[in-house]
């Protein structure tokens, strides 16, 4: 690595190492990482998988690159001698905002562990030049701001491979860009990123604002734009449809240069259908064989469904896609003989409506065409599978049983273990004598150590390690003081009622409260939240501007602020989650049981050693088996009860509020003399109001037992070694949420990728 730097830098600046600016170094780097990764055998295979999905979040690149390269120890050693951080120059590069949250880091991790298992598997996506806006936080309130990430000196590779992509009134021409996806000590794939050479950031005027109309210059600007109006949605079925047309051409393409044959597709490609975004390549690929290729509609409906696989990550209603056929007619009429087409079968073959493409307002549901015409089905944690089969999709799976499977998230340890966590890292290594990231089950080793003082001694000075390394880049960051001696409570994760941030702010008005009648906690708490709201989401950006007001109110006031402190982080991305989650004492997953589908956070948070302080939903049910009753704090309703509550119409937070003083006094906090004379009346009304007659996903319902356990929990705390073995046997049991797990499942159960 020396002589390659020191050859690159005389070439690129005529300077030697030690010279070199943080800016060349970085440049020289990514050069040197894209050779390697351009020398390392593409893996290749009988089968190959294409994941389609309209997010990946993959975070900066550079440090990861290293790891998988298997060089970046030798890097950060070649920089330290000659007087530089490696950690200082990937400051320098620049985060591709290309995901909104879970669904799209998990595209990003599951890209890092097909690779590394070897199997061959490329992502297909958009090249969104300013992903996801930028959030700024400023008078208390989320600002939204452009995001661009593409410089000159990037990951992307142009490639030449174009498609020419028909809407109704006009074709666009795509160009592909790449983004090598080294495994582990193995070979490579790729990230396919489709643009159009017309994009136009100009047009971007205050914070993100844009001609919606103007596809040709607006068609890959931003990730999701604003779908609250008419335009927004086309542009977001413009979006979904170029991206699969492109997959749909590639996919075909690259078959038939491998002398496949068409009728055969099945057995050579697999297609993940990540979540309904992707759906229209069904309908698409059945056009172009029938129309392209000589395809009777019979074969060619069959080969497709022998293809397409459909991942399931959500079963809120409105998440789940529906476009009118009216808006489907006004971009890509040529689709919807087909859908029709798709819609006739089904409703030949089954009398029962819940199960129609179509349904009676002429909206077109996009899962449905998923689940009748792929050949698979899978929820992402074994409580959201269940839910899926028992009542969200029932009627689909007293259909089709055999479709239906759970595969459980994962993270790659990659990045969540060696990159953000070194030291931990280091230490486990030390203490298993393994390979961690090629044998995640080493974890359970650890176990052997759970007694022993020195170690524990020894996770609690990583801990704190963390903690001041947390510390140091908030203050850099956003000049925000924070004391390492706290207990560090941290929920971060897109803002959404379901997900329950206001119930967490709930709890600060309590512990506010608390201090101010002098019952004093033993320790300080350290509260941070990190969290964007969608641009239209209203009651979302009160939330954060009710956190913001809690932070200001606790912050002027003396008395208050020395035993407790609200932090919100300023545009929570994938390079600030790697800092605080190692940072973390307590992680708060604490969504209303059965909303959130598995979460992929907390897997993080318990791979470093935080203790989850959580609900029976999601992947939590599976931490809470894994690590038994000790090692988690569980509250709250559970996803049964919660779903009757649902169906019969049982639960009025009105009238808990009313029945239960303690409770209305926390609430009416939000609209108090103390709150208001900081914030703005209109947002906290709202939010008061929202709570009070609506609070759709139950917060009052938990806030209670929600506020009890969390008490215990910092209790707990108090017993130092007591704690530190419970952060030991949440590592220890994290081995199950590798994501080298989860793909080899994938692969054994969907894909078939190594089979002849
Ligand atoms: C309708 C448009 C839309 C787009 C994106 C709706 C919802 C989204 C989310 C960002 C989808 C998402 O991130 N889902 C999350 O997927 C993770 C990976 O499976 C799960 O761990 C989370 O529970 C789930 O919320």
């Amino acid at each position: 690595m020396e002589q390659a730097l020191e050859k690159i830098l005389m070439e690129q600046c005529g300077k030697g190492i030690d010279e070199a600016t943080n800016e060349e170094l970085y440049a020289a780097l990514l050069c040197i990482t894209k050779e390697k990764m351009a020398d390392l055998p593409k893996i290749e295979g009988p089968k190959k998988l294409y994941y389609i999905s309209a997010e990946f979040l993959i975070g900066k690149l550079l440090s990861n690159n290293l790891i998988n390269l298997g060089v970046f120890e030798e890097t950060r050693e070649v920089l330290k001698k000659h007087g530089h951080e490696l950690t200082e120059v990937e400051e320098l590069e620049l985060e591709p905002s290309l995901g909104n949250g879970g669904l799209g880091r998990l595209a990003a991790c599951f890209l890092d562990s097909i690779a590394t298992l070897g199997l061959p598997g490329d992502g297909v996506g958009l090249n969104y030049h300013d992903g996801l806006f930028y959030q700024k936080l400023t008078d208390n309130k989320q600002r939204e701001e452009k995001n661009p990430w593409i410089t000159e000196k990037s990951w992307l590779t142009k490639t030449d491979y174009h498609f020419q992509v028909p809407f109704k009134d006009f074709t666009l021409t795509s160009t592909m860009y790449d983004i090598a996806v080294p495994g582990y000590k193995n070979g490579c794939n790729q990230l396919h990123l489709f643009d159009i050479d017309t994009v136009d950031e100009g047009i971007i005027r205050d914070g993100i604002q844009f001609d919606k109309k103007d596809i040709r210059k607006n068609l890959t600007l931003f990730l999701y734009p604003d779908d609250s109006d008419e335009d927004g949605q086309l542009l977001r079925i413009y979006q979904q449809y170029f991206m699969v047309s492109n997959a749909a051409q590639l996919i075909l393409k690259e078959a038939e240069e491998k002398g496949y044959d068409l009728y055969r597709l099945h057995e050579h490609v697999a297609i993940q259908i990540n979540d309904t975004h992707p759906t229209m390549v069904i309908p698409e690929l059945i056009r172009i064989l029938t129309e392209e290729k000589g395809f009777n509609m019979d074969t060619a409906i069959d080969v497709v469904r022998k293809t397409c696989a459909y991942t399931n990550h959500t079963i809120l209603a409105e998440a789940l896609e529906k476009w009118p056929v009216s808006y489907l007619e006004k971009v890509v009429p040529h689709l919807l003989p087909i859908i029709r087409e798709l819609d006739e079968r089904v409703r030949r073959d089954y009398q029962d409506e819940r199960v129609y493409i179509i349904d009676r307002e002429n909206r077109v549901h996009m899962a449905h065409i998923d689940i009748h015409y792929g050949y698979a089905v899978n929820g992402v944690a074994a409580l959201h599978t269940e839910i899926l089969k028992n009542s969200e999709l029932k009627p689909f799976y007293d259909i089709y049983p055999e479709k239906f499977t759970n595969k459980t998230n994962g993270i790659t340890f990659r990045r969540w273990l060696a990159h953000c966590n070194p030291a931990l890292n280091a230490c486990l290594e030390e203490l298993l004598g393994a390979d961690i990231m090629k044998h995640p089950e080493a974890l359970e080793g650890l176990l052997d150590y759970q007694d022993d003082k020195a170690v524990l001694e020894k996770l609690r000075a990583i801990k704190k390690y963390a903690k001041l390394e947390l510390k140091k880049y908030l203050k850099m960051s956003q000049n925000i003081d924070v004391d390492e001696n706290s207990v560090f409570d941290i929920q971060v994760k897109r803002l959404h009622e379901y997900k329950r941030q206001q119930m967490n702010a709930l709890y600060a008005i309590y512990k506010y409260k608390e201090i101010k009648k002098g019952n004093l906690p033993k320790r300080p708490l350290t509260m941070i939240f990190g969290a964007k709201a969608a641009p239209a989401y209203t009651i979302a950006k009160d939330i954060i501007h009710l956190i913001l007001c809690l932070r200001e109110l606790v912050q002027k006031d003396e008395e208050v602020k020395k035993y407790l402190n609200i932090v919100m982080v300023e545009n929570y991305n994938v390079t600030k989650a790697e800092k605080l989650i190692p940072a973390c004492d307590i992680s708060e997953q604490i969504s209303l049981a059965s909303k959130e589908a598995s979460g992929t956070g907390n897997m993080k948070f318990m791979l470093n050693g935080a203790v989850t302080l959580g609900t029976e939903d999601g992947a939590n049910v599976e931490i809470h088996e894994l690590t038994g009753d000790d090692n988690i704090y569980i509250f709250g309703e559970g996803s049964e009860k919660v779903i009757e509550l649902y169906d019969t119409n049982g639960y009025h937070s009105g009238e808990i509020y009313d029945s239960d003083p303690e409770i209305a006094d926390l609430v009416d906090f939000i609209v108090s003399k103390e709150l208001i004379r900081i914030g703005d009346p209109v947002c906290l009304g709202r939010l008061y109001k929202e709570l009070v007659s609506k609070d759709w996903f139950m917060t009052l319902l938990d806030i209670k037992d929600y506020i009890r356990v969390k008490e215990q929990a910092l209790e707990d705390y108090e017993d130092q070694e007591a704690w530190a073995k419970k952060m030991l046997i949440n590592t220890a049991k994290a081995g199950f949420f590798s994501s080298d797990r989860t793909i080899a499942e994938y692969n054994r159960d969907i894909w078939h990728l190594n089979e002849e």
